[in-house]
């Protein structure tokens, strides 16, 4: 049993589509507590999140948009995360990715404190490793990795407060890179599984093999899971549909897999926007993937060997 603590990060700013504040209340409305209640956890919902005041930053970058605000969320979601993680497993209602500014901020902040190493899993079609100064699309959603790794560029923002070194992040499901985050990336040691590793080899071995280096330090475990991380065609309601997403089975099997390991301990859903959906399916999806993370199986009884 654990208890699941629900926190709205209604956040819009970070890209051009607006929609992704509906996030939080449709996760509600889709039964996200309900679920997690009939699995027997506790869930306690914290509300949605409120921005700190704006204080005014600027840039060199003329493509950047809502730098001020979106450095207001960061503050709040970094305070919300610490604030919620010594009492359970963080559930983040987003809002587009620019909200991993924050909360991935708050679990390195929790994890520095502890004296444990943070690892990340990334779950998205895209790897999110643009600066406030190399953007070209000035969507700050697709920054959250590269503040993370603490790269510079990032002057305006609040410096990240424990760098998560590259070995500990691990992406799944990458198929759009722009030139300069490929760039940034090339010389960390993070871990890209794109789409074609997970052709070639499945998605099981990979992530087993993260798993068990996050054991073996005894590390936390963000996980976060960005609706294009699926393919539009079972989650058509996102702002920035990729074609040759995860397959619905292929989602679920890392959720289960992510559930027998026992190493999660923060979550975030990013990047729904509901005045896309199809009646609700996305978010739904969504819903029932944290299902499977949290435990739920088709059938309970222990006839797979595993190793
Ligand atoms: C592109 C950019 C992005 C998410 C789109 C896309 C970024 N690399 N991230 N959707 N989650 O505009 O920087
Ligand atoms: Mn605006
Ligand atoms: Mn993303
Ligand atoms: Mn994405």
């Amino acid at each position: 049993m654990t208890h699941c603590i629900l926190i709205g990060a209604p956040v819009d700013e970070g890209q051009r589509r607006p929609g992704c504040l509906m996030g939080p209340a449709a996760y509600r409305t889709a039964g996200l507590a309900g679920t997690l209640t009939a699995l027997g956890h506790s869930v306690e919902d914290r509300g949605d999140v409120a921005p700190a005041p704006e204080g005014g930053e600027t840039c060199d970058n003329p493509a950047v948009h809502h730098l001020p605000q979106t450095i207001a969320w960061t503050h709040a979601l970094r305070e919300a995360m610490q604030g919620a993680l010594p009492h359970g497993l963080p559930i983040v209602l987003g809002g587009d990715h620019s909200l991993a500014l924050g909360t991935v901020s708050g679990v390195a902040a929790h994890a520095a404190s502890l004296g444990r190493a943070q690892f990340v899993i990334w779950l998205d079609a895209h790897s999110d490793f643009h600066t406030v100064a190399s953007t070209t699309s000035g969507n700050l959603h697709g920054t959250p990795m590269a503040y993370a790794s603490g790269l510079p560029g990032f002057d305006p923002f609040p410096p990240f407060p424990a760098p998560i070194p590259g070995e500990n992040i691990c992406m799944f499901g990458i198929r759009s890179v722009d030139p300069a985050e490929l760039a940034l990336m090339q010389p960390t040691e993070i871990t890209v599984n794109d789409m074609r590793v997970l052709d070639e080899q499945g998605i099981v071995a990979p992530l087993r093999a993260f798993l068990d280096r996050v054991r073996a330090a005894d590390g936390l475990l963000h996980v976060s899971l960005d609706v294009d991380f699926l393919d539009p065609l079972i989650a058509p309601a996102v702002g920035t549909t990729v074609p040759g997403g995860a397959t619905f089975r292929e989602a679920h099997l890392v959720m289960e897999l992510l559930h027998e390991s026992d190493l999660v301990t923060s979550l975030e859903l990013v990047e729904l926007n509901p005045f896309l959906d199809e009646r609700g399916r996305t978010a739904r999806l969504m819903v029932d993937l944290v299902g499977s993370l949290m435990g739920r199986k088709v059938f309970d009884r222990p006839t797979r060997s595993y190793g």
